[in-house]
């Protein structure tokens, strides 16, 4: 490789640029076999992070030559070893299984299971794949579990998806209100950014709305530390207040908006007395929140899975852009709301279509012009691409316990740690006929599961695109060999694509080929693309979207004023684009959408929504009094497949625990540092305790990161439930109810003698159960 490779952190969704610097071998050092020849380094030059990085980015180079996997494995039966087989081989037995699946029970008895952590040339291609040649809509990603409210709230309020902040607004705005997200641990680079700008301006205010005391919320001006689901409460709560003040901006709705009056009608039955009580705060904390929302010129709202892991996650995402409709904090700097992407490039996917209800370029499956758009392009018969949405994720696990599923293909992403009600995802994982898993890494918790393994090249061995939470989008070339037979996840699924017999459509030759057939189908949609290819990501670095071919490059951009090039860059598909109204000038590369306050909607105005709040799916009751969250911590990624394996980051956090509360503890004879086996109505799990008042009373937490394979009985989701979302069918992962069990016996004195109190039935029980 050259020098010096600039691209972009393959973990969050924060998307900092790194610079892999090639480091000249030690010719006579022993250990240069486990050492990296490589060194990383934040690449100043990204406009998104600006040379920042944190111990996630700054470690990923020691987790590529640790246990991976090398070779295509076969196995006919779970319980048979696995054999390794040649690409030829498994290439030959997967086609074979997919054609036979499509004579016996058609296409939509194959699925395939992917990931936020595709670069977009591989979710493209597999959309290519399964929707346009094989004719099912059966590809679903684990950003169901994770985007998919976010992408249905922004779809129906504002009529697309696409974030229409950037991260600018961060150091612009006067109120950053923060819900159901620990930016600290989960976007640290954002969260940099903010806080810097918290620290120099006294005048911007920092809201934080947790059950958990995390270090988010320790940075706050004000914590709401809410029960949990109880986020509409909350958001009608202040919507009250606002009307009551006369905090609104009546023009702003009279001219850009729909649906107000139905949204008034359901928030006046939400006074902000019953709402303090509902949600458990005080409501002097109310006020001055829903004080800061009226007295703020700049209103930023950031969330992610505390808000979106519900099973009324679109609701709760549509209320909460209700409250920027409703004061007019959207679409001009520092204002919006803004969700913050969890995987590398999440993003990437929605703009390719990699959810079972969308197709690439920001299409919809229900849409037949959509459909006919893309048969053109793909060159396929028309009518090929099949007119109904496809299996969600957990569609996929109950097709699975319904025989519905004869090839189950899974690709960056460890279901057996990720989905909800483990045991039933288990279950219906053995029940599969035929799963082919392809990772980096072995082994893992799915390997268990599958039938063929496929050895992926990963993140710095194959040259790729990724768009990040603000839009941008960064080229990842490749600097490094696959280790031994890895390929590329857009090759495998061309592969296997023509030798189904579509050779034509697969003929690729590049990563950069595949870009650029992506990027035409992009063309004159909000995500247009055009402008961002490889030669002009090489040439400027990374690119900011909407960037059509015809449009100036960011760098002339700058010196352009917004309204000039918002009006060529937005053509607006259904309405003429109106005149601005008072949207600011802009000096910096970034761009915002709907700066001409004009929403892709049919008659161009955003939707209010008019969600009552319904609560958890599954409420506390004296069997199971306690609300058990969780999520994730600073130094690890999700299952552990990279950060389990790297010393740093491993020893940051050794151990999985539970956090309770000092009253729920001593009411269950807890102390700090026991054992607890914390139960629901699905499983158990055993932990050490930490009593904390970090946790809001009657909630518990666990973090989400150890599988089996780390750990016996650790695993958060043994516990969870698949109730979802009706809208986005995203799991509430976020909730179920538990009760715990101390299995560390005290003497006597310990005992708590509370009268009965339905929130500590579970002490009771936990007691009787000691004796
Ligand atoms: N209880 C609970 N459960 C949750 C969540 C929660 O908050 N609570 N969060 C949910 C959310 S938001 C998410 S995003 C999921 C994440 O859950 P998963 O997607 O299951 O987690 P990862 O560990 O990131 O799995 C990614 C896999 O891809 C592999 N990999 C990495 N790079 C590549 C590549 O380039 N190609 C291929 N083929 N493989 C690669 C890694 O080795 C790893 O095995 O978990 C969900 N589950
Ligand atoms: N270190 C690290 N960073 C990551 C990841 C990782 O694995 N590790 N994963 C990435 C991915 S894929 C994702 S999706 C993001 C997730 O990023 P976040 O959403 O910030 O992470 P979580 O810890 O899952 O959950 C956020 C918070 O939601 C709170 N919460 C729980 N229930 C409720 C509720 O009812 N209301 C409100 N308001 N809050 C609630 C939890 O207490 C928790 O602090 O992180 C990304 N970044
Ligand atoms: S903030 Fe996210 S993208 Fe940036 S270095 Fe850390 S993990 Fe990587
Ligand atoms: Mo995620």
């Amino acid at each position: 490789m050259t020098q010096s490779v600039k691209t972009l952190c393959p973990y969050c969704g924060v998307g900092c640029g790194l610079e892999v610097v090639a480091t000249p071998p030690k010719a006579s050092s022993k250990s240069t076999i486990s050492k990296p020849a490589f060194k990383v380094r934040g690449d100043r030059s990204h406009p998104s992070s600006k040379g920042m990085v944190c111990v996630k980015g700054a470690t990923i180079l020691e987790s590529l030559d640790k246990d991976r996997l090398l070779h295509p494995m076969l196995r006919d039966r779970l319980d048979e070893p696995f054999r390794r087989v040649t690409w030829d081989e498994v290439g030959d037995r997967i086609a074979y299984e997919i054609r036979s699946a499509l004579q016996t029970k058609g296409a939509d008895s194959v699925c395939m299971y992917g990931s936020g952590q595709f670069q977009t040339e591989d979710y493209y291609i597999a959309q290519k794949l399964l929707k346009g040649c094989l004719g099912t809509n059966n590809f679903d990603a684990n950003s169901r579990l994770c985007m998919s409210s976010a992408v249905a709230g922004y779809m129906q309020s504002l009529g697309s998806d696409g974030p229409p902040c950037c991260y600018d607004d961060l150091e612009e705005t006067d109120l950053a209100f923060l819900i159901g997200t620990n930016t600290a641990d989960c976007h640290p680079i954002v969260f940099n950014r903010l806080q810097k700008a918290h620290k120099r301006d006294r005048k911007m205010k920092l809201v934080v709305v947790d059950p958990r005391r995390t270090p988010t919320a320790e940075a706050a001006d004000v914590h709401l530390a809410i029960r949990p689901g109880t986020d509409i409460d909350l958001m009608h709560g202040i919507a009250h207040l606002l009307l009551r003040w006369g905090h609104i901006d009546a023009l702003f709705m009279d001219e850009c908006t729909r649906g107000f009056s139905d949204y008034v009608s359901v928030f006046q039955s939400y006074p902000p007395e019953l709402v303090a009580r509902r949600c458990g705060i005080r409501l002097d904390q109310l006020e001055a929140v829903a004080k800061l929302w009226g007295k703020s010129d700049r209103i930023l709202s950031l969330w992610s899975m505390g808000i979106n892991q519900s099973s009324e996650g679109t609701a709760k995402v549509r209320t909460l852009i209700n409250l920027h409709l409703m004061t007019g904090t959207i679409g001009k700097p520092g204002c919006g709301p803004f969700s913050l992407t969890g995987q590398p490039n999440a993003m990437g996917g929605r703009e390719a279509g990699g959810l079972a209800h969308i197709l690439p370029g920001y299409r919809m499956v229900k849409n037949p012009d959509h459909r006919a758009e893309l048969e053109q392009a793909w060159n396929l018969p028309a009518g090929r691409i099949s007119p109904h949405p496809g299996r969600d994720a957990w569609a996929m696990i109950r097709g699975l316990e319904q025989d519905e599923v004869n090839v189950l293909w899974v690709a960056a992403t460890n279901p057996a740690v990720s989905m909800p009600d483990l045991e039933r995802t288990k279950k219906a994982l053995e029940r599969s006929p035929f799963t082919i898993l392809q990772d980096a890494y072995f082994p893992t918790e799915t390997a268990h599961y599958a039938h063929v393994l496929l050895p992926a090249a990963q993140w710095g061995e194959k040259t790729g695109t990724m768009t990040n939470s603000e839009r941008t989008v960064t080229l990842c070339p490749a600097f490094r060999e696959p280790p031994g037979e890895a390929r590329a996840d857009w090759e495998i699924f061309a592969d296997i694509g023509r030798r189904l017999g579509f050779e034509a459509q697969f003929a690729f030759a590049s990563a950069a080929e595949v870009r650029t057939e992506f990027i035409e189908l992009t063309r004159d949609r909000l995500c247009d693309q055009t402008g961002i290819t490889y030669e002009t990501l090489a040439a400027e670095g990374p690119l900011q979207w909407p960037q059509p071919d015809h449009a100036p490059s960011q760098t002339a951009v700058k010196k352009l004023e917004m309204r000039d090039v918002l009006e060529r860059f937005l053509p607006h598909p259904t309405t003429p684009v109106q005149p601005f109204a008072d949207a600011e000038k802009n000096d910096t590369p970034h761009k915002r959408l709907y700066t001409n306050y004009r929403f892709p909607t049919p008659d161009g105005r955003a939707r209010f929504a008019a969600f009552h709040a319904q609560g958890l799916a599954e409420a506390p009751d004296p069997d199971y009094p306690l609300v058990l969250t969780n999520g994730r911590l600073y130094g690890h990624w999700h299952t552990l497949t990279r950060t389990g394996r790297i010393e740093k980051t491993a020893a940051m956090h050794p151990d999985p625990f539970l956090e309770v509360h000092p009253r729920d503890a001593k009411r269950r004879d807890i102390e700090d540092g026991d054992w607890v086996e914390v139960r629901s109505r699905r499983g158990k799990v055993r932990l050490k305790a930490t009593v904390t008042k970090a946790i809001a009373p009657g909630t518990v937490f666990i973090p989400m990161h150890w599988g089996f394979l780390w750990r016996d009985d650790a695993e958060v989701n043994a516990l969870t439930h698949p109730e979802a979302c009706p809208i986005s069918l995203e799991p509430e992962l976020k909730a179920c109810t538990v009760q715990l069990v101390s299995l560390t016996p005290h003497a006597p004195k310990h005992r708590d003698q509370d009268a009965y109190n339905p929130v500590s039935m579970g002490g009771i029980l936990a007691q009787t159960f000691h004796g």
